[in-house]
């Protein structure tokens, strides 16, 4: 019975650790079709929706977005396929 109370520990210690390495990532992506001011509104409330992001700034002036988000969740693939879903292809900056 000890033995396996240490097992538990052990598996609960690697759940919590493997859950800080989903630390929050950040993308930032270029947007060339957001040409007026609501179309990050609109950019922004698909990807509020999709699992694993968890916020978007908005920089409209360069037609970017920085997206943080959960890699454990979610991938910058998917958050592109989700901006383009609402008619805003988007890509990686560089
Ligand atoms: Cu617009």
């Amino acid at each position: 019975m000890k033995r396996l109370h240490a097992l538990a520990a052990a598996a609960t210690f690697l759940i919590v650790s493997s859950s800080a390495w989903a630390a929050p990532t950040t993308v930032i992506l270029e947007v060339p079709g957001m040409t007026c001011p609501t179309c990050p509104i609109t950019i922004k409330k698909a990807l509020m929706k999709e699992q694993g992001v968890s916020s978007v700034a908005v920089r409209y002036e360069k037609k970017e977005l920085v997206v943080s988000f959960d890699n454990a969740k979610t991938t910058p693939a998917k958050i592109m396929q989700s901006t383009a879903s609402v008619g805003f292809p988007s890509q990686v900056a560089k």
